[in-house]
C-alpha cells in the first residue's frame, strides 16, 4: 500500500493546535520551520515523543464513534517507533497486553513505524489483539466468532491448528517487509477472560460462556499530522453491550438469544412477547454481573451515556466541538432511555484520526 508524501498543510494545522493546546512545548514556528524543510527533503517528517503523544490522543478525542471519549486525556502511549522484526513486534503487543492490565483496566496505545513514501511497512491482520476463531462445517452450523471465520481459515492455510471449540483465541499474524507473515500464540498470561453466569439463573453458567476483558483494536490506521501509523494497536475496556447486545447476540455473531429464552422457558411463537428483549436484557445482565464479579473493569451503556454528555460539555467549555455519529453513539439496546439518544451531533471528520485501512484516504 504506497503512501503518499505527507501534506505539508495538514503537518502545519496539526502542529500548531498541538502547541497551542500545550503552551509547555513552547513556540511552534522554529518547529515549523524544520518540518516544512524535512517534508520538502524526504516526503516526511518525524514526530517528537510529545506531538505522538498528544496526537494519539486528539485521534482519541476526535473518534466520532468512540462514546468513552470523557477519558481521553489518560491515554497511555508507547512509542514503539524503532520495533522492526516480527519478534520484536510480538513482544512489544504482549507488552502492551500487560500494561492495559487484566483488571483495572487502562487506555493504551502502542505507535509502531511511520508508513514511508513508497516502502512497504508493519502490519498486524488481526482485528484485534485477543480475538475468537470461528469454524463452519460443512451444513452451514458456526462454531465459534461467525465473524472471525474468514480470517479463521486464512490462520488454517499458514498452518495453525484451532480446538474448534467456541472460544480458541486467534494467533497474532504479523507481516513485516523483511519477513512476510508470521504467526504468533499469546501467552495465556496476556489474555484475561471472564466466565459468563448469572446472578440468579444457576443454569446460565452451564451454556460456558466468556469473554476476554480487553478490547484492543489493531487494524485500524493512525494518522497524525499528515503521518500515518499503519500499525497502532489501542485498548481502553469494554463497554458492557458490546459483548452482551452484539457479540454473543447478533444474529451473524454468537446467536445466542434463542438458547436464552429457551432456557428461560420464554414462549418463542410470537414476537410480540418480547422474548428476544427479555433474553437481551438477562444476557446483559450476566455480562455486567460477571465482570464486576471478577473484578475486571467494564462500564453500562446508562453510566457511560451520562459520561459522555459530561464530555460534551468538557470540550465545549475548552472551545471545541465534539463530533459525533448518533448511529455508533447510541447503545445498542435500550437506546431511547440513555440520554445520548434525544439530541444530534456534529459529524465532522477531524484529523488526527483512526481509520479502518479500506476507508482511509491517503
Ligand atoms: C468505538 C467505548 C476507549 C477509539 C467504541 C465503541 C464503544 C467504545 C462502545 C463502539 C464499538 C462498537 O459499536 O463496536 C469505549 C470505552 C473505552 C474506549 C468504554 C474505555 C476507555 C477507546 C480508546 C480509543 C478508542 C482508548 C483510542 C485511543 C475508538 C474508535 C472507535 C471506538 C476509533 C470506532 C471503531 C470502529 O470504527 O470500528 N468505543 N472506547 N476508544 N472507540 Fe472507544
Ligand atoms: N465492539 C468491539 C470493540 C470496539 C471498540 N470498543 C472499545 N474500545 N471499548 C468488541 O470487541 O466488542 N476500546 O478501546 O476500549
Amino acid at each position: 500500500d504506497p503512501v503518499a508524501p505527507v501534506d505539508p498543510a495538514e503537518a502545519e494545522d496539526f502542529l500548531r493546535r498541538c502547541y497551542v493546546e500545550n503552551p509547555r512545548l513552547g513556540p511552534v514556528e522554529p518547529r515549523l520551520a524544520i518540518v516544512r524543510a524535512q517534508i520538502a527533503a524526504t516526503g516526511c517528517y518525524v514526530h517528537t515523543t510529545d506531538e505522538l503523544s498528544y496526537g494519539a490522543k486528539m485521534a482519541w478525542r476526535n473518534a466520532s464513534r468512540c462514546i468513552g471519549r470523557l477519558y481521553w486525556r489518560s491515554l497511555m502511549v508507547l512509542d514503539r517507533r524503532r520495533a522492526r522484526t516480527a519478534d520484536e513486534i510480538f513482544s512489544l503487543l504482549v507488552h502492551h497486553l500487560h500494561t492495559a492490565g487484566t483488571g483495572s483496566i487502562r487506555p493504551v496505545i502502542s505507535v509502531f513505524a511511520a508508513a514511508q513514501p513508497g516502502q512497504p511497512c508493519a502490519r498486524v491482520w488481526n482485528e484485534q489483539l485477543i480475538r475468537y476463531a470461528g469454524y463452519r462445517d460443512e451444513d452451514g452450523r458456526t462454531t465459534g466468532d461467525a465473524r472471525q471465520v474468514g480470517f479463521t481459515a486464512a490462520m488454517r492455510g499458514f498452518g495453525w491448528q484451532g480446538k474448534g471449540e467456541q472460544f480458541d483465541v486467534l494467533p497474532l499474524a504479523i507481516e513485516t517487509p523483511a519477513e512476510g507473515v508470521r504467526l504468533y500464540e499469546l501467552p495465556e498470561r496476556a489474555i484475561r477472560e471472564v466466565p459468563i453466569a448469572h446472578p440468579e439463573f444457576p443454569w446460565f453458567a452451564e451454556l460456558g460462556l466468556r469473554w476476554h476483558a480487553v478490547p484492543a483494536i489493531a487494524n485500524m490506521r493512525l494518522t497524525v499530522g499528515g503521518v500515518h501509523y499503519p500499525l497502532a494497536p489501542f485498548n481502553g475496556w469494554y463497554m458492557g453491550t458490546e459483548i452482551g447486545a452484539r457479540n454473543l447476540a447478533d444474529a451473524d455473531r454468537y446467536d445466542l438469544l434463542p438458547v436464552v429464552a429457551a432456557r428461560m422457558g420464554l414462549d418463542t411463537s410470537r414476537e410480540s412477547t418480547l422474548w428476544r428483549d427479555r433474553a437481551l436484557v438477562e444476557l446483559n445482565r450476566a455480562v455486567l454481573w460477571s465482570f464486576e464479579r471478577d473484578g475486571v473493569k467494564m462500564t453500562d451503556h446508562h453510566t457511560e451515556s451520562q459520561r459522555f454528555l459530561a464530555h460534551i460539555r468538557n470540550e465545549e467549555k475548552a472551545g471545541r466541538e465534539v463530533p459525533a455519529d448518533w448511529t455508533w453513539i447510541v447503545p445498542p439496546m435500550s437506546g431511547g432511555i440513555t440520554p445520548v439518544f434525544h439530541r444530534y451531533y456534529p459529524e465532522a471528520d477531524l484529523r488526527p484520526a483512526f481509520y479502518l485501512d479500506d476507508e482511509a484516504a491517503a
